[in-house]
């Protein structure tokens, strides 16, 4: 691994948000490309922080410390992969479904999606399935992307396509879904339109399902 991703890795592992403020701005400096940055460096220690939280290394205060370390990563970095002069792909309404208040992986996902042209609502965490639906009437989106990264809130992605149905709007939207514990096959059952499993590749399948 190249040495500077190793500190951002290091510094996300260890919540060390000014080392790693330190380090992408001397990878980019080095000419690292922004990808690499979070694909190599950013994300993998994501993972890492995990794994010692299941390995009982890492408790809540570490995850949460590591995790604004990331997201403070994250906020430098984003300015350098929104390009401006893209024609608007359409409009995404994003959030994390109720009872869940992992947003790393869905604030991820909505800083690639706007660097390739959607317009992004950001409804934030733990939000409700009527919330959606409120949001279809309000910004006529193109796609709803939701984010669930517990076993226990995956079921609220089904949930938020029960109350679209209900409420008529579902064949006004796109479902899309994703987060760490949600699969290709789980995402049909609950008759979502599309899966994703990481950021890059939500790109794709959002182009696609308003092609
Ligand atoms: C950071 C973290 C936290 C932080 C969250 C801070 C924040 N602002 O998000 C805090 C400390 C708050 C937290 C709390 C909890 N957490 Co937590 N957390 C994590 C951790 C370490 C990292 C998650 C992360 O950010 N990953 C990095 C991002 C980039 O990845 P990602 O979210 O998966 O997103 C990618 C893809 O999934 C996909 N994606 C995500 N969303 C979407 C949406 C769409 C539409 C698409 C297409 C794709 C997509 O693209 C993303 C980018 O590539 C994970 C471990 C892990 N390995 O996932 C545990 C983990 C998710 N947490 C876990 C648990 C148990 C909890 C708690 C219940 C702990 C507790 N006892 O209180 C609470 C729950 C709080 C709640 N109600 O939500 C478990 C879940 C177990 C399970 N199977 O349900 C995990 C797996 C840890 C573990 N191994 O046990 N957590």
């Amino acid at each position: 691994m190249d040495e500077t991703i190793q500190q951002i890795f290091d510094g996300v592992v260890a919540g060390k948000r000014n080392d790693v403020l330190a380090a992408i701005h001397t990878a980019l400096d080095a000419g690292v490309p922004v990808e690499n940055i979070i694909n190599e460096g950013m994300i993998p220690a994501m993972g890492e922080v995990g794994r010692r939280f299941e390995n009982g290394d890492y408790y809540i205060p570490e995850m949460l410390v590591a995790a604004r370390a990331m997201q403070a990563g994250m906020s430098e970095v984003k300015p350098l992969l929104s390009t401006a002069n893209i024609k608007e792909a359409g409009t995404v309404v994003v959030g994390t479904v109720a009872g869940d208040l992992h947003d790393i992986g869905k604030n991820l996902v909505s800083v690639m999606l706007e660097g390739a042209g959607f317009k992004i609502i950001d409804l934030g965490t733990d939000v409700p399935a009527e919330k959606f639906v409120q949001a279809v009437h309000e910004h006529n989106p193109d796609i709803i992307a939701l984010s669930a990264l517990l076993t226990t809130t995956m079921l609220n992605l089904g949930r938020v396509q029960e109350a679209l149905q209900a409420a008529n709007v579902r064949d006004q939207v796109k479902l899309l879904v994703g987060g760490a514990p949600v699969t290709d096959r789980f995402a049909k059952e609950i008759g979502a339109d599309g899966y994703a499993p990481d950021a890059s590749r939500a790109v794709a399948v959002a182009k696609s399902l308003v092609s």
